[in-house]
C-alpha cells in the first residue's frame, strides 16, 4: 500500500464506523466506472487511477461511459453481478444514483465515490467519498478575479460602470458545474466590490475544448466590446475559448482577462504564452488515496466519510516556475 507523497488530504465529518465486506479472492478486485474523457483533467485522473490500480496490487475493471449516466449505471449493475469486491465510480451528475447504490449495498458491495459529488437520500449508499472542494475552487475563481481587477485597476472596456463577467459552465448537473457556479457568486456576494460586477452570460460547454470555443463565440457575437472577464470552470473550454477571442480580434488575457480551473498543462502553457491569466487547482490525483480507502474498508477497518485533496491557485506570476513540477 502507498500513499503518495504530494497528496495532502483533508478529511471531514466523523470516520465512520467500519462494516465487515466479504472479499471473494487474493488479490482485491475493483470495478470502477469513469464518466469518459472530455477533459486534460479527466485524462490525467484516468491514467492516475490505472497506474495507482497497478501500484496498489488491486485488479482493476475499468469502466467509461463516454458521458452517459445511463452507462455508469449500466456499469455498476454488471460489477453487481460479477461480485466485485468494491465498485468505484465518478458521478457524471449529482443526483439518480439511489436505485443502483442500493442494489450495491443489498448485494454488500462497499462503493466508493471519487472526483465529483453526489446528492443521495440515504448517505450509508455509499462508503466514503474523495474528491475536490469544487465550491471552494469557484470562491477562489471570484477572489482571484477581483483581487486583480482592483490591483491593476482595471476599467471596463466598453467605458461603462461594471467589469462584465462572462462564464463558461461545466456538465450540467454536474457537482464540479454547480459548486464552482456556488463558491463564485457567493464570493461575489460577499465582496466589498460587488457592484462593480455583472455576470454578463453563463452557458454551458460542457467541460470541452470545443463547445468552449463555440459557446465563446456566440458570447463574442452578441458582446464583442463589453466582456472583461471569462471565468471558465475548466480549463479545456478556457482554452477553446482563447481560439475564438482570438478569432474574433481581441487579445486574450489583455482584452479580456481568463480564469480557468483545473490547473492542466495546457492552461500553464497559455499563462506562459501570455494567453490565459490564472487557473484555480484541481487535483486528478486521487488514485493512491482511493485505492487505500479501498484496501482499509475491505480489512475492517474505519474510514473517513469525506476527504478531499489539497489544491492551489496558479497565475502569471508563478505558472514558468511551477511548470516543470507539474504531475498533469
Ligand atoms: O474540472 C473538468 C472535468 O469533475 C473536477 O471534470 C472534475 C471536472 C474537471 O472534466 O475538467
Amino acid at each position: 500500500m502507498r500513499v503518495s507523497k504530494s497528496l495532502f488530504a483533508i478529511a471531514l465529518g466523523a470516520a465512520i464506523a467500519a462494516t465487515s465486506y466479504a472479499q471473494a479472492e487474493d488479490k482485491i478486485v475493483v470495478g470502477f466506472s469513469q464518466i469518459g474523457a472530455e477533459s486534460e483533467w479527466r485524462t490525467a485522473n484516468t491514467n492516475d487511477v490505472k497506474a495507482a490500480a497497478e501500484r496498489a496490487g488491486v485488479e482493476l475493471k475499468f469502466s467509461d461511459a463516454q458521458q452517459k449516466q445511463e452507462n455508469q449505471i449500466r456499469a455498476i449493475r454488471s460489477f453487481i453481478s460479477q461480485k466485485v469486491d468494491v465498485i468505484g465510480f465518478v458521478p457524471i451528475v449529482e443526483t439518480g444514483w439511489d436505485n443502483v447504490l442500493r442494489q450495491a449495498k443489498q448485494a454488500n458491495i462497499p462503493v466508493v465515490v471519487m472526483d465529483r459529488d453526489l446528492k443521495v437520500s440515504d448517505e450509508s449508499l455509499y462508503v466514503a467519498k474523495i474528491g475536490t472542494d469544487q465550491v471552494e475552487e469557484g470562491r477562489k475563481a471570484f477572489r482571484w478575479i477581483d483581487d486583480y481587477i482592483t490591483k491593476n485597476n482595471i476599467k471596463p472596456r466598453n467605458g461603462g460602470d461594471t467589469i462584465n463577467i462572462v462564464i463558461l459552465e461545466g456538465t450540467v448537473g454536474a457537482s464540479a458545474a454547480v459548486g464552482r457556479s456556488k463558491g463564485f457568486n457567493e464570493a461575489l456576494a460577499a465582496s466589498p466590490n460587488k457592484d462593480k460586477y455583472k455576470i454578463l452570460a453563463s452557458q454551458t460547454g460542457d467541460f470541452t475544448r470545443q463547445k468552449g470555443q463555440e459557446v465563446m463565440e456566440s458570447f463574442l457575437k452578441n458582446y464583442r466590446d463589453d466582456i472583461d472577464v471569462l471565468f471558465s470552470q475548466n480549463d479545456d473550454m478556457a482554452l477553446g475559448a482563447i481560439q475564438a477571442i482570438e478569432a474574433a480580434g481581441l487579445k486574450p488575457s489583455k482584452d479580456i482577462v481568463i480564469v480557468g480551473a483545473d490547473a492542466v498543462k495546457g492552461m500553464f502553457q497559455a499563462m506562459i504564452d501570455g494567453k490565459a491569466n490564472a487557473t484555480i487547482e484541481c487535483n486528478p490525483l486521487q488514485g493512491d488515496l482511493f485505492f487505500e480507502t479501498c484496501k482499509k474498508i475491505l480489512a475492517g477497518e474505519s474510514v473517513p466519510k469525506s476527504v478531499y485533496v489539497e489544491e492551489g491557485v496558479f497565475d502569471t506570476t508563478n505558472a514558468a516556475e511551477a511548470f516543470p513540477t507539474r504531475k498533469y
